[in-house]
């Protein structure tokens, strides 16, 4: 068995062609918790981060995806996705990323960015390619 790379699922990345009617469904009738707003350029995304109720510390986030326009990622995927919403991505925590991209690497992996880029609230992020990933567009997070 190979060593542990992740702490745990940061959060579920879903794109949504409507970001306020998303978090209305995800606040009003299911009743999470908003726990941050921001855009990100260099992402092309409006983005949102939720919680249920009584969010413990550790616990998973719903990500909910907002494009900036047609030719950002999340743009691109609602097109392919008949303009509808879904997972786009899963997310794992990690403490040091460079640590686990140099893992990664070292096993297979291929990730998308050869330097960390700056994802929600100033965390370090990147990305594995789904090819490599079995079909998953994972993402990693140092907060
Ligand atoms: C594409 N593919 C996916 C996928 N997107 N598979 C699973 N999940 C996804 N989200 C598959 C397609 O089906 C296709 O497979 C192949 O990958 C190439 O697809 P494409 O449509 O040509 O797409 P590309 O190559 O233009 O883009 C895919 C790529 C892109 C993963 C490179 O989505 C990307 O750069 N993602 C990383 C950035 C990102 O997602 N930013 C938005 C979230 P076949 O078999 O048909 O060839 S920003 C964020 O999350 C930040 C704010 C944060 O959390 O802090």
């Amino acid at each position: 068995m190979s060593d542990s790379v992740f702490i745990c699922i940061d959060h579920v990345g879903y794109a949504v062609p409507d970001l306020d009617a998303a978090i209305k469904l995800h606040t009003e009738v299911f009743g999470f918790r908003l726990l941050h707003k921001e855009v990100n350029e260099e992402q092309g995304v409006a983005e949102a981060m939720l919680g249920t109720g009584d969010q413990l510390p550790e616990s998973a986030q719903v990500q909910l995806l907002g494009s900036l326009g047609p030719d950002t990622t999340i743009g691109k995927w609602l097109e392919k996705n008949g303009g509808r919403g879904g997972v786009q991505q899963v997310c794992y925590r990690v403490s040091d990323i460079e640590k686990a991209s140099a893992i990664l690497r070292e096993r297979g992996v291929v990730l998308l960015y050869d330097e960390p880029k700056t994802g929600t609230a100033g965390s370090k992020i990147n990305f594995a390619h789904p090819k490599s990933t079995g079909g998953i567009l994972l993402e990693i997070v140092q907060k």
